[in-house]
């Protein structure tokens, strides 16, 4: 086994910076876990347009406070610490920050990191 620390991978390419969000990669593909884990922070009273069309993903907030609207019945989700959702359907959705968020997100298949700077799948939302 090993361990990974937030310490060790902040500040390295493995934390990774956003419009909207920085995320610190915990596990990625080459780890062959099968999934990666993404310690992510949403900044306060930004809203993020995401589609991950070849991902599912679970998303455990654990600090602060927003919602998600997903857009093909724009219901709107209230997400607060001690909340996960999960995209079980690719779902395309808006994320909105109240308050900053800490997230733990967990990608199937794994983020190799290669995705993530073309930043495939995640379209932010272009503000007039
Ligand atoms: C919650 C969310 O999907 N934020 C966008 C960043 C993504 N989770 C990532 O790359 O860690």
């Amino acid at each position: 086994m090993k361990t990974i620390s937030l310490e060790e991978v902040l500040g390295t390419e493995n934390e990774v910076k956003g419009e909207n969000w920085t995320s610190r990669r915990l596990v990625l593909k080459k780890d062959n876990m099968g999934y990666s884990v993404h310690d992510t922070v949403i900044k306060a009273g930004t809203e993020t347009h995401i589609w991950y069309q070849n991902h599912l993903e679970s998303v455990y907030c654990i600090e602060g406070e927003g919602e998600v609207e997903t857009l093909k019945d724009n219901k709107v989700w209230p997400i607060k610490a001690n909340t996960l959702y999960a995209l079980d359907e690719n779902d395309e959705h808006l994320l909105r920050a109240k308050t900053d968020m800490r997230m733990v997100c967990v990608f199937n298949p794994p983020i190799t990191g290669q995705e993530i700077h073309d930043e495939n799948g995640v379209y932010p939302v272009v503000e007039d």
